[in-house]
């Protein structure tokens, strides 16, 4: 198992010295990149090779002969062809198949990490490292490789097979013996499976650091997020509309003493409209289908068909869900986080006050087309449920307050501006009615509020997005993955290879695809896409195609910005080209709410709106987007959401630099959600833009140990048998490295540090027990004479 356990750096002497063209046959590069090592033509005679068959998959075949630029192959059963020597790629020996770590393989080139993901996966082995990353592919069916059973089997260690639980299990024992504070970032694509990922992660935490019951609650947050803040999309029946940072409190002794969920930016836009073959939140689905007779009455629920804002799609359910049955699973954990029965049914109000509002329509009363609601049983339901009268309701729905000069003024609406308020409200109570929630959850969990100060957080947010049309809850989402590249890039990429530089060890540089131009075309003042667009949200006369012409004028230079025609424009993002439609842009990042609906809800004799008002109202206190507003004079003065959500993240991303991070990269191997399919180019081009590839060279070329002089000097030097031990730490390292037989491409030794091989510091630490405990027999021995 040794072979298995080692990295092995690189090809054979052999094979480099019989290569046949002094390029190596120009294998490893394949595209413009070059992921792979050296080989030789020599190397491709004796082993199987990979060429690129005319659908773009990779297939195993053997060369016959080499002639010049040509080789004749043969693959599957017997065929035989003439290809581009150039166009092959070295494969491994099959005694490499499946190996658990992708930094074992001999030959590192895209498709032999392809055919070993693949291996793994064709065998429900869904977990692989890529040196310190886990890579899970998305098995789209239910894997036996959870529960009690298997989380013993982790925390015995009597397995060391790639596993989330494993990721956890290192992540809980750093936090304990280091006294730092780890993370877990889970990232990958929409529908890769990085919230079934936290869970997994939290089922073994909440395992490992259970006992006072609290853990339980932290589960049960899952099903209540979920269900508030998941839909389905055309890329996940259960797509997250929203981030998450749960950190996890920990005793001194380990035990699991509370928690805090952090959200981010939940799309909003949903609860108005859904794309087609999409659906909005799963709470109303939920509730259409599981609430109780009684509830069902009070409410007074219809069937989810008779809502306007489902009917815009016609999905009601989701293949194999019963809405039914997880409206009392969430019933179950609200419970559970000890949300009331009474706040529960005010909670499940809110939700049909909001399918209702769906339903008001609107007439017209004057001959300049202004209008007023039908006051019907939708107008007569939302007031009731919300607590206010039904002619408050109207006439904050049809009018606006505004103040001219000294004068306040009523205009009122016409069509067009009475949907969109009436829209703009029930996406403010549902958005409050979330993170009115995560409140009541945080309250819930804050019984032990990490008094010790350690704690373990898990991220999970809303993986990258390219749909048909983009929009701006894509733009926001791509920027918040674009950031999080950047933070896997600096941890595994950058920071490493740095500190072999600054150190003065002897290192070729490993180039990554660095994604600072995107985030710089997103960021930068005071023209970047955010300032451009806060700056077009504040002009009254701008429109979402003023703001995609302005950026066509002044972002033209980043080689991440391609203008389009009309209201478009294209970001060349790390995962992919995305083009986006500006069509709302300017509305949904004002995100206005009149002042006047605000002061509905305080009005409101039910308990959430108040509360709601309240929060909209403390929350709108720093002045950023100007003219429009002041000018507009009784609307509530905001953050844009674009800054406020760049704030989100900087504040994350700061959270996040105090942690020791573990990275988990989820990939999707299909696009139809679909068990079984291992999709090639999909798999390909994920693992491409998120740098995998990159990390496992770094990793099995690079020193992932390191100890100062001083501290290994500390650590080893009794182990000298003669005594060194006076003279300065590098004198003191390098004779325990001698003495203790480690090879010298094992380890290098830096200015400060010393810099180790994997498996190198086991053996020392085995020598230093082994000899510790020679010395504590001598030491018992001898007292027992003494005795
Ligand atoms: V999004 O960015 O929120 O749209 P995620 O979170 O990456 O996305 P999710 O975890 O929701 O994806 O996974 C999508 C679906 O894949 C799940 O609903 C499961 O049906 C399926 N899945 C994911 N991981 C596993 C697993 N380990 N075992 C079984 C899985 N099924
Ligand atoms: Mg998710």
């Amino acid at each position: 198992s040794g072979f298995f356990t080692e990295a092995k750096p690189c090809v054979d002497d052999e094979d480099a010295n019989s290569s046949v063209s002094p390029q190596g046959c120009g294998l490893g590069s394949w595209g413009n990149k070059n992921w792979g090592d050296t080989g030789s033509c020599a190397a491709k005679k004796k082993h199987q090779s990979w060429f690129q068959s005319s659908d773009g998959n990779w297939e195993l075949a053997k060369i016959l002969s080499i002639s010049g630029t040509e080789s004749f192959i043969s693959y599957s059963e017997g065929e035989v062809l003439k290809v581009n020597s150039d166009s092959m790629l070295p494969a491994n020996p099959e005694i490499l198949d499946g190996v658990d770590d992708l930094m074992q393989l001999s030959y590192l080139n895209e498709p032999s990490v392809l055919y070993n993901l693949k291996y793994r996966y064709d065998r429900d082995m869904i977990y692989t490292k890529a040196g310190p990353v886990l890579v899970a592919i998305n098995p789209f069916k239910k894997i036996p490789l959870y529960g009690s059973d298997y989380i013993e089997i982790y925390k015995n260690k009597s397995k060391d097979s790639p596993h989330v639980y494993a990721i956890a299990d290192t992540a809980f024992r750093e936090m304990i013996t280091d006294e730092v504070n780890p993370s877990i970032v889970i990232s990958g694509e929409s529908g890769a499976g990085k919230t079934e990922t936290a869970k997994i992660a939290m089922q073994y935490l909440a395992a490992l650091g259970g006992g006072s019951g609290i853990e339980y609650e932290i589960l049960k947050t899952n099903p209540i997020l979920e269900a508030f803040g998941n839909a389905k999309t055309s890329r996940n029946n259960n797509s997250s509309r929203f981030g998450k940072l749960i950190e996890i409190h920990f005793s001194e002794t380990g035990k699991i003493s509370g928690a805090n969920i952090q959200t981010f930016l939940l799309e909003k836009s949903r609860v108005v409209q859904c794309t087609e073959g999409e659906r909005s939140y799963h709470s109303f689905y939920q509730l259409c289908a599981g609430a109780p007779p009684p509830l069902r009455e009070k409410l007074n629920l219809k069937g989810v068909n008779e809502y306007k804002y489902l009917q815009q799609s016609t999905c009601y359910t989701i293949n194999g869900v019963n809405d039914a049955e997880q409206f009392h699973i969430v019933v179950e954990a609200l419970d559970a986080v000890h949300v009331s029965k009474e706040d529960q049914e005010n909670a499940f109000a809110m939700l049909a006050a909001v399918l209702w509002l769906g339903n008001v329509t609107f007439s017209i009363v004057d001959n300049e087309n202004h209008v007023e609601p039908v006051i019907d049983e939708a107008m007569l339901n939302v007031s009731t449920l919300i607590g206010c009268e039904a002619d408050d309701l109207k006439i904050a729905l049809s009018t606006r307050k505004m103040k001219a000069g000294n004068e306040n003024i009523v205009q009122k609406l016409t069509l067009t501006q009475a949907i969109d308020t009436r829209d703009a409200l029930a996406k403010s109570i549902y958005s409050c009615l979330f993170d009115w929630l995560v409140e009541q959850i945080n309250k819930s969990l804050a019984v032990g509020k990490s008094q010790t100060g350690r704690s373990i957080s898990i991220l999970d947010i809303y993986g990258f997005e390219s749909f048909d049309v983009n929009s701006f809850e894509q733009f926001c989402i791509n920027y918040a993955n674009e950031r999080l590249q950047q933070h896997f890039n600096r941890h595994l990429l950058k920071l490493e290879q740095e500190e072999y530089i600054q150190d003065g060890i002897d290192w070729a540089k490993v180039e990554f695809k660095d994604n600072q131009d995107c985030l710089n075309l997103f960021e930068k003042k005071p023209l970047g896409l955010l300032t451009l667009l806060d700056e077009e949200s504040t002009f009254p006369n701008g429109t979402d195609l003023t703001f995609a012409t302005k950026l066509g004028q002044n972002l033209k230079s980043n080689s991440c910005f391609k203008g389009e025609r009309g209201k478009a424009f294209t970001v060349r993002h790390y995962a992919g080209e995305i083009k986006y439609d500006t069509s709302g842009f300017l509305e949904k990042n004002r995100d206005l709410l009149h002042l006047d609906s605000i002061q509905l809800l305080s009005s409101c004799t039910c308990g959430l709106p108040q509360a709601f008002a309240s929060s909209m109202l403390s929350s709108s206190e720093k002045p950023v987007l100007g003219p429009l507003h002041k000018s507009g004079g009784a609307d509530s003065q905001k953050l844009s959401v674009v800054t406020k959500f760049k704030g989100q993240l900087f504040q994350l991303m700061q959270r996040l630099e105090s942690t020791t991070p573990h990275f988990i990269r989820c990939i999707k191997p299909n696009n139809s959600q679909s068990p079984g399919i291992y999709h090639q180019g999909l798999v390909l081009q994920q693992l491409r833009c998120c740098g995998v590839l990159e990390v496992v060279r770094i990793s099995r070329s690079g020193f992932p140990t390191r100890i100062s002089h001083q501290k290994f000097a500390r650590r080893y030097g009794f182990l000298l048998l003669h005594h060194v031990a006076l003279q300065d730490p590098l004198s003191v390292s390098v004779a325990v490295l001698h003495q203790c037989d480690i090879l010298p491409e094992m380890y290098q030794i830096g200015y400060t540090k010393l810099f180790f091989r994997t498996g190198q510091i086991g053996k020392l630490e085995d020598i230093r027990n082994h000899t510790l405990n020679g010395i504590l027999r001598v030491q018992s021995c001898f007292r027992g004479h003494k005795a």
